[in-house]
């Protein structure tokens, strides 16, 4: 028997007085579950409501213009059954209290589309957060049953993927639906001009481009002519199984393949010396046994990227037209291996973080990762990533840029090298470094001095007597943490 829903606003986070900028449906209009509904955009992000289900639109209560909220009323949808109950929404695990020293501050970045993503909901992605639409409460008299609408799909905005994309100082408005549009038909919509309000580009405007690129015009600034994907039956040579990819790994390709396409990719490489590093790291573990934190060398390599970050200003930034916005925070990203693939969390105030409090942070965030827990928040507003594969292998790598970030650090697994110390050659444990940054945004010989430094003062995290550079040990030593001098005075008693 059919049944009328009442389609809602889902959580949408933080936002409020959202406006609407597309109705996709009107009265009579079949929908299909996830089909977009309507696109929301604030001035951090535009995102597109999906449908919870599948059913025939009966009254659409929104129009272009009107300002919503989490539970405002979309729709009214008439269905062939209720939507089945997904899970409850993941709740956040308890946060720590952050430092001492650290007030909560709003980061003042704009949010952005994480690289890759995680799951099938209700696992939360980039963009995307698991938010249930179940709800179990009767339906008002003379109404339909209540539905949220399912987690919105959210670009960010950043360089290219979100809300604008840059390409030569131009900056590209549509929304998600439009992208997916544009995507399906292999058009840049960088590449379409928008005709509606402050350029935002419409379907339309992306039949127009292709009717125009049809008849044979080009677009300007010419096209990278790239070639259709090859289509090969491989089944001719053996047997094959195909794997529908996740929705995940999906948004995850498309945002690697446009940052790999898009920014003029340099990878340099070096290797620091943490041999003192890694003795201290051992016995400031022994040290906080009983305390259950373990700190590994990415806690290290956060504070590390800290220092770099406040040396080198311009790999904290992002390219915005033909400006380029420095940051003065330090939000870390550090990449997860997850089972539903590659998550992006990030410890926000990196640089009022204790080495403990960084490693029980990574720690927290990455098991969330894991679990398919991470909010939106935790994997917004990053300035700088680090790609940790040490514990796993490898030499070096070429890490992909985190647009609209300018440079990631990739590190991979420790090893003894006999290195010449001028005198003699001495085993050393050397961990190589891959920094992959933005050329258009970082000079060669910013690069290496990045890397030169961040050796540097890597290496100086530990106390000079485990073999920290003594002249940068000495200055850090005055901002080093009281959990970290608690270690020292442990470790003395013993
Ligand atoms: N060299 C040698 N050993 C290392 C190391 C390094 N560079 N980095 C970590 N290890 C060791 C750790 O000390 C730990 O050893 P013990 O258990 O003996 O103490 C072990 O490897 C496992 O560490 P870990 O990987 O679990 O912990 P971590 O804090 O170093 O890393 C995390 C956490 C989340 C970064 C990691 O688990 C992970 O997911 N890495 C994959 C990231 C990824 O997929 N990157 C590719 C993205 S594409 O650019």
């Amino acid at each position: 028997m059919p049944k009328v829903l009442e389609v809602k606003i889902p959580d949408i986070g933080d936002f409020a007085e959202v406006a609407v900028i597309e109705v996709m449906v009107k009265p009579g209009d079949t929908v299909k579950p996830e089909d977009p509904l309507i696109t929301l955009e604030s001035d951090k992000a535009t995102m597109d409501v999906p449908s919870p289900a599948g059913g025939q639109v009966k009254d659409v209560r929104l129009k272009v213009g009107d300002k919503v909220a989490q539970g405002t009323l979309i729709l009214l949808l008439e269905t062939a059954q209720a939507p089945e109950a997904p899970a409850a929404p993941a709740k956040p695990a308890p946060k720590a209290e952050p430092a001492a020293a650290a007030p909560a501050t709003k980061p003042a970045a704009p949010p952005r589309a994480a690289p890759a993503p995680a799951a099938e909901a209700p696992v939360p992605e980039p963009g995307m957060r698991a938010s249930g639409f179940a709800t179990d409460l009767p339906p008002p008299p003379g109404q339909g049953e209540e539905v949220n609408a399912p987690p919105p799909v959210v670009l960010m905005p950043g360089p290219a993927e979100m809300v604008a994309a840059v390409i030569g100082g131009s900056r590209s408005h549509a929304s998600p639906s439009v992208r997916r549009f544009a995507r399906e038909l292999g058009v840049d919509v960088a590449k379409v001009r928008g005709t509606g309000p402050k350029g935002r580009i419409s379907k339309e405007d992306v039949q127009s481009f292709i009717k125009a690129v049809m008849a044979g015009a080009r677009p300007a600034g010419g096209g990278l002519d790239i070639i259709a994907w090859p289509k090969v039956d491989f089944s001719k040579f053996g047997s094959i199984e195909a794997q529908p990819l996740s929705r995940i790994r999906k948004i995850a390709g498309a945002n690697l393949a446009r940052n790999w396409v898009m920014i003029p990719h340099v990878t340099q490489f070096d290797e620091a010396d943490i041999t003192g590093l890694e003795r201290y790291r051992v016995a400031l573990n022994k040290a906080h046994e009983k305390d259950g934190i373990k700190v590994t060398v990415l806690a290290f390599l956060i504070k590390a990227a800290v220092e770099a970050l406040k040396k080198f200003p311009e790999f904290n930034s992002s390219l915005d037209g033909e400006s380029l916005v420095i940051k003065h925070y330090y939000h870390i990203g550090f990449a997860a291996d997850t089972p539903n693939g590659l998550m992006v969390p990030v410890i926000h105030n990196a640089d009022r973080k204790s080495l403990l409090e960084l490693a029980r942070d990574a720690a927290e965030l990455a098991s969330k990762a894991r679990e398919g827990k991470l909010q939106l928040a935790e994997m917004q507003s990053g300035c700088f990533s680090i790609s940790s594969l040490g514990g796993i292998g490898g030499t070096l790598f070429t890490p992909i840029i985190n647009a609209p970030e300018v440079a990631i650090l990739g590190v991979s697994r420790a090893e003894m090298k006999q290195k010449w110390d001028g005198k003699r050659f001495a085993p050393r444990l050397m961990l190589p470094l891959s920094l992959s940054y933005d050329h258009r945004v970082i000079d060669g010989a910013s690069g290496a001095r990045f890397t030169t430094f961040f050796a540097q003062a890597l290496a100086s995290l530990a106390p000079a007597a485990e073999g920290g550079a003594p002249k940068r040990g000495r200055k850090a030593a005055k901002s080093r943490n009281a959990a970290r001098k608690a270690a020292k005075k442990k470790s003395k008693k013993r």
